[in-house]
């Protein structure tokens, strides 16, 4: 590690003001050129650590920049990790407040939902698809803290991966009935197609995402628990939203999620 424990301290508080007052920041690496990716994690811990102190709660994990459709539109090349508390849970057909947002973005994705805990390293599609007790359609909202939306993978790290918000819905499916790479999705804002893909875009098996999550927390002796709900990544572009907004999640054979921004 490259920072001390006071700085981390500080650049934690500093995303997550700007998370709870809905106003932008600079990328943290633009102060600390020289910061590791154990700084980044450790901020983000740090975000996290603050938000448990409030009282909140984890009730999921995610996977991000694991399509190339993603990487592409952010300008990095590898998957990053982070947490999703209770208050980013929004009920399905529900509503979000964009006024609590600084520029959201729509995701689709799907999510895997636990019934056992997986634990890397070595863990592979099977063990996932295995400690799966079902599937759903999930929207992501991330919320980069970041001016312009414009980060690098360590900033984007130690922002908790730009989660804010996310709604899971439809139909929860079992994941031996489906075919994870053929599963054909359609993301829809006020009612036209804004986005379309198939599972396979996420490294070739959403699956994978999670597999990859299971490894990179068993190299910080960590698990996903059982019970988590974890989003595997978007499938396509990310879709920027505004106040009046409907997004709908439509995936084949799983029925649908949607949310309303106001
Ligand atoms: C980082 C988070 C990306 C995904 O599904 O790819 C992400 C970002 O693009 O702001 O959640
Ligand atoms: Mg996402």
């Amino acid at each position: 590690m490259k920072l001390d424990a006071r700085t981390i301290a500080d650049l934690a508080a500093r995303l997550d003001d700007c998370q709870r007052e809905a106003r932008d920041t600079t990328k943290i690496t633009d102060d600390h050129p020289d910061m590791d990716w154990d700084d980044a994690y450790a901020i983000q811990h740090g975000i996290l650590h603050r938000k448990l102190a409030r009282g909140r709660r984890v009730v999921g994990l995610k996977a991000g920049l694991t399509s190339l459709a993603k990487m592409k539109q952010m300008g990095v090349t590898s998957p990053v990790f982070g947490f999703m508390t209770d208050d980013y849970a929004v009920p399905d057909c529900g509503e979000v407040q964009v006024a609590g947002l600084i520029h959201p973005k729509v995701e689709p994705e799907i999510a895997f939902v636990l019934k056992s805990a997986l634990r890397g390293p070595g863990c592979h599609v099977g063990a996932v698809l295995a400690a799966t007790e079902y599937l759903l359609p999930g929207i992501e909202v991330i919320d980069s803290r970041y001016r312009d939306f414009k980060f690098d993978l360590k900033s984007v790290i130690a922002d908790n991966t730009s989660a804010s918000r996310f709604v899971v819905g439809g139909v929860p499916t079992q994941a031996s009935g489906v075919d994870l790479s053929t599963l054909g999705v359609i993301m829809e804002k006020n009612g036209e197609a804004v986005a379309m893909g198939v599972g396979a875009a996420v490294l070739g098996n959403p699956a994978s995402a999670v597999a990859m999550l299971a490894n990179h927390l068993a190299s910080r002796g960590e698990e996903i628990p059982a019970g988590a709900i974890v989003l595997s990544g978007g499938i396509t572009e990310a879709v920027a939203v505004a106040a009046g907004d409907t997004v709908t999640l439509r995936v084949h054979g799983m029925g649908s999620t949607s949310l309303r921004f106001v």
